[in-house]
């Protein structure tokens, strides 16, 4: 019965890394219905991958030692209780050399990954690192405001040469509104002004892998760039109220001509007045 136990014990480790082993085939992985596949659908994405996967290796091999620990302690402690053992029992309990090892070293790896991690995580939050393109004021795409329970996105208008304009905190007569569809060229680094209207909620794009809190009063600016055209998810990440669930919106990733073309038709459509546009000879006064 003694065994029994052991081998029950034994049994619930074994089961976690068996169903983490075949995870990623069973599709229990990341997001992979992104137009990638199950790799992250930004270059940066990408990075944030291997840092997780990392950690994932380092967590592992820490599982496994002391799972294995464990297994040799409860057998050989159902062993020695066996009738006729004359084995003496050893005690760690107190052990100063111990004690030091399994501090010093947690500390230095935790201390590795806090220090291994700094560049990526400055290159996604520190507005100074963004990528280069996205610090010209003129690539703001858009200023996506999150409320109870959608999401609003206001991109600065068409100017007379079909570009887009440059972004005003102000809103502009020319701008443009969109309600849970954000659109943006492919392969081009973005950003975005995050706001919210209400509660803190935030904006997440599991494929790309970009999270950032909606927080009421600030103005965030958050870049990320699409790798692929294609739709991705756009999901608030903080329970904002019963419609929570609501905010499922998308984000529609097009090759930049494409996307701004998209831009205009949408201009077109807003401004466009219910009136049929006059034939050429009749505006013409002929
Ligand atoms: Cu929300």
């Amino acid at each position: 019965m003694k065994r029994f136990w052991c081998a029950f014990f034994m049994f619930w480790p074994i089961l976690a890394f068996y169903l983490c082993w075949i995870a990623p085939e069973m599709n229990w992985w990341f997001p992979s219905n992104g137009p990638t596949g199950m790799k992250a659908a930004s270059p940066i994405g990408a990075r944030i991958d291997d840092l997780f996967y990392m950690i994932l290796y380092i967590t592992t091999a820490t599982f496994v030692g002391t799972q294995i620990a464990l297994g040799y302690v409860l057998f050989k402690g159902a062993a020695m209780t066996d009738e006729g053992n004359e084995e003496k029992v050893w005690y760690s309990h107190g052990s100063h050399s111990l004690e030091v090892i399994w501090t010093i070293v947690p500390a230095c790896i935790l201390l590795f990954i806090a220090l291994y991690q700094m560049d990526v995580v400055k290159e996604v939050r520190v507005k100074t690192a963004f990528p280069e393109a996205t610090k010209q004021g003129t690539v703001i795409l858009a200023e996506v405001t999150a409320r109870q329970f959608e999401w609003r996105i206001r991109y600065p208008g068409i100017g007379p040469d079909g570009k887009q304009l440059p972004y005003s905190p102000q809103p502009q007569p020319t701008d443009i509104y969109t309600v849970n569809e954000l659109v943006c060229p492919t392969n081009i680094p973005v950003t975005i002004i995050l706001q919210s209207g209400d509660v803190q909620h935030a904006f997440f794009l599991p494929e790309l892998r970009v999270k950032q809190d909606a927080v009421p009063g600030l103005d965030i600016p958050v870049w990320f760039q699409a790798s692929k055209s294609g739709e991705y998810t756009l999901l608030c990440a903080e329970l904002c109220g019963w419609g929570h669930y609501k905010m499922k919106a998308k984000l529609v990733a097009r090759p930049e001509a494409e996307h701004l073309a998209y831009l205009q038709e949408l201009a077109r459509r807003q401004n466009y007045d219910g009136v049929p546009e006059a034939p050429a000879e009749v505006a013409k006064g002929e």
